[in-house]
């Protein structure tokens, strides 16, 4: 099949996704045009089959903001034409469920659309009555909506008021890029934690994401100071965005600055995860939260509030902890119970990893959206 892709290609989870799932099926055989504002990070090799178009948005005088989604929808109409493209798959409702449709015009093709919601499209935007009815159309006007979760689909019915089905299709990791970490730390993991001045003996927590609130980084460090205060260790805090300095501060506050490490943003977290003893996700919002998925493959077992899809990812006390938003006594007491009980934390460590590689497999999801497209091409969408 000959696939569009767009996605915001930074380093959000839908942009990992969306490039993920194009280098997968590249591999497969596929027709990729990824046609975004720049190449995606997480392309690192060349594949034949994967072209970048770029979208150049100019900025003039008559214009009071830079035309994106008008330039993007001009670019895909472009690709559709030129590559005589099969279909297209958009991330997010807006503004690129809307830019395909409106690609869709103008190309006069008649190409179908897939649109695949992330969370923060419709959990946060879906509130905003400027943009409910874009989004709406968004969603109704593709031959086929998936969601991140099940969790997200049933929020997109209730919030965005839509009878559309939307098909939830879990995220995966491609297995290569998330090795599971070996019983022992290796030479190179060693070299790590020595370079970020962690003791042999202290261990590891981890977060990933991009500091928003809705991450609700606080009750990470609130967890952290009561793990801290009985058991030598450290927090790796990786990623950057509007919390960053109030969370500074908020370890300075606690006193404990010197085993909060932030490492800002990092392209390749994998390496952090091998050195790492467990991965905290407490946010307030969350559709699915990649970034537990990452660390779970690479061996790491995880703590996750109960927002949104985290519960889906996480099967209480089977494959980890889920814990009340804000609740960061107990997350602490999860923590203490797997750092000090070694049986437990293996015992959960294996279940983990079986259930990673039987319902988020890349093989296994990828699947999933091969059997959608096809469905779409043949004109059967219900
Ligand atoms: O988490 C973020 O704020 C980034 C955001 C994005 O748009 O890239 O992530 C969303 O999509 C990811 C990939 O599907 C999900 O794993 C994240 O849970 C989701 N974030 C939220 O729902 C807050």
């Amino acid at each position: 099949m000959k696939i569009g892709i767009t996605c915001y290609p930074s380093m959000g989870g839908s942009g990992i996704i969306a490039t993920e799932l194009g280098i997968k099926l590249a591999e497969r055989g596929h027709d990729i045009h990824f046609i975004t504002s720049n190449i995606p990070f997480r392309i690192r090799k060349p594949l034949p089959n994967i072209t970048f178009h770029q979208v150049e948005v100019n900025q003039y005088a008559v214009f009071q903001y830079a035309p994106y989604d008008i330039t993007l929808s001009t670019k895909i109409a472009e690709v559709i034409n030129e590559y005589d493209l099969d279909l297209l798959h958009m991330h997010y409702a807006v503004p690129h469920a809307v830019c395909g449709i409106l690609a869709k015009h103008m190309s006069k093709k008649d190409i179908k659309i897939m649109t695949t919601l992330h969370g923060t499209d419709i959990t946060v935007l879906g509130y905003d009555h400027s943009l409910k009815n874009a989004i709406k159309f968004g969603i109704e006007e593709s031959d086929i909506v998936t969601s991140v979760s099940q969790s997200l689909a049933k929020q997109t019915n209730d919030i965005i008021e839509t009878a559309k089905e939307i098909v939830p299709i879990y995220n995966f990791v491609r297995e290569n890029e998330f090795p599971t970490k070996p019983k022992q730390l290796t030479e190179e993991g060693q070299r790590l934690k020595s370079c970020y001045g962690i003791k042999p003996n202290e261990k590891v927590l981890i977060h990933v994401s991009n500091f928003r609130g809705v991450k609700r980084i606080d009750t990470i460090i609130d967890t952290f100071a009561k793990v801290h205060a009985s058991l030598p260790s450290k927090l790796l805090l990786l990623g950057d965005g509007p919390e960053l300095m109030d969370m500074k501060q908020k370890a300075r506050d606690l006193d404990i600055e010197d085993a909060v490490l932030f490492l800002g943003k990092q392209n390749w977290v994998s390496e952090f995860y091998q050195i790492s003893d467990l991965v905290l996700l407490l946010s307030e919002k969350e559709s699915f939260g990649l970034s537990l998925l990452e660390a779970m493959k690479s061996g790491i077992v995880p703590i996750g509030s109960t927002a949104g899809g985290i519960k889906e990812v996480i099967k209480h006390e089977e494959t980890g902890f889920l814990v009340d938003i804000g609740d960061s006594t107990t997350a602490s007491e999860y923590a203490l119970k797997l750092l000090t009980e070694p049986k437990l934390y293996q015992d959960m460590q294996t279940r983990m990893l079986e259930d990673v590689s039987k319902r988020f497999s890349s093989d296994l999801i990828a699947d999933q959206y091969e059997y959608y497209y096809t469905k779409m091409l043949e004109g059967n969408n219900d």
